[in-house]
């Protein structure tokens, strides 16, 4: 399966690795690149996702033998590695922690292409953190505005993007108690001609069936909807009598969420029932805030007030501006430790592999 708006998945294994290599061994350990020029493969500025399936990638045994290499001498460096220093890429483990979410981050790219492979079986399906109770609940939740901390503070692992942590005046406001369903999207859908999601048809009789990952399976529209780009995100919030979410706003109403209860890790394969985990609402009221679908925002990815890149602009720094929309609080198919209430992930507002969904807000 291969799509030019994503990597060939040896180009994300094989890149996976060569980030490690290039911070972990050859940055803290000071070693000599294992494969010669091998890294111009890997860099994701050099070769944007389109031209990726015509790179000489490693692949099979010759991958796998590379990926183990890069971790084996990962380890022996970590042995020598002095994370108390005031080294400000070592100091709390910096580059180890920025290395894990990385490959995590790439572990959900991946899942996106899974999507469109036919027939493919996930190795094990848990049902994740129990998502029990589902409740009924108000629509909207209330969030009383004023001045709200904003971004992630100087303590622990965070991107560079999420920081400095400052203060945002904000108009009070409402938001959806929980993301979206897709029964909501398919009056939306009905009455206004709009474009599907990705991965529906018709079912023949009015209605729609899922296709992610090859299989046929009736569409729940108890289940938040997803893979809608900002497009569609925008479009349905305006025809709920509704509009977008800034990102302050959407960090003031999440604040409070504890994400080892949300469905993330793609444990379930799948989102949780709208209202899932009502018992892990955020200080607001709204539920599953982290977890099941990223939730597109109004915002722009812009860098906030005293950005300072660190450790490499590739990172942030070279995407702000106008052209990426910013969406929130992670999927089902995020891993655990990449997701925080300060994370921002960007994307083209075209983008609809991703796993995106959409939550409402309204004036006062
Ligand atoms: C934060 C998901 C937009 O995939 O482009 C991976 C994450 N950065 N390797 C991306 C990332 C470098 C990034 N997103
Ligand atoms: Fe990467």
């Amino acid at each position: 399966m291969y799509t030019p708006i994503l990597s060939p998945l040896s180009w994300d294994l094989g890149h996976i690795a060569n980030f490690e290599e290039l911070w972990l061994v050859q940055r803290v350990g000071g070693l000599e690149p294992m494969r010669g020029e091998l890294g111009r493969l890997y860099d994701a500025i050099e070769n944007p996702r389109s031209t990726r399936n015509e790179l000489p990638l490693l692949r099979g045994e010759e991958l796998r033998a590379y990926m183990d290499e890069v971790r084996a001498r990962t380890l022996d460096v970590l042995e020598g590695a002095e994370l108390d220093g005031d080294d400000p890429l070592l100091e709390g483990g910096f580059l180890y922690e920025m290395l894990i979410a990385h490959e995590h981050q790439h572990n959900e790219t991946m899942l996106q292409l899974l999507q469109m492979v036919e027939s493919y079986e996930p190795v094990e399906v848990d049902d994740g953190p129990a998502a029990e109770p589902v409740a009924e609940g108000p629509e909207m939740v209330a969030i009383e505005g004023g001045e709200v901390e904003l971004g992630a503070g100087p303590g622990g692992f965070a991107y560079d993007n999420e920081r400095p942590r400052h203060t945002v005046e904000l108009e009070p406001f409402r938001i959806d108690r929980a993301p979206a369903t897709n029964g909501a999207f398919a009056e939306f859908v009905a009455e206004t001609g709009s474009e599907p999601p990705r991965y529906w048809e018709r079912d023949g009789e009015g209605g729609w069936v899922r296709t992610a990952m090859g299989r046929t399976e009736a569409l729940d529209p108890r289940l938040p909807v997803v893979h809608i780009d900002w497009h569609q995100a925008d479009a349905f919030a305006r025809w709920a009598g509704k509009r977008l979410p800034s990102e302050p706003e959407w960090e003031a109403a999440a604040a409070g969420t504890d994400r080892e209860r949300a469905n993330l890790d793609h444990l379930a394969f799948g989102c949780a029932p709208a209202g899932a985990y009502a018992d892990a609402a955020s200080d607001a009221g709204a539920v599953q805030m982290l977890g099941d679908v990223w939730e597109w925002t109004a915002s722009d990815f812009t860098a906030y007030p005293g950005f300072e890149a660190f450790p490499y602009p590739e990172y942030s720094e070279v995407f702000f501006g106008p052209e990426h929309k910013v969406l929130r609080g992670g999927s089902w198919a995020t891993r655990r430790d990449v997701i925080r209430t300060s994370f921002r992930n960007w994307d083209l507002p075209e983008r609809s592999q991703i796993f995106s969904g959409v939550r409402c807000v309204k004036d006062g």
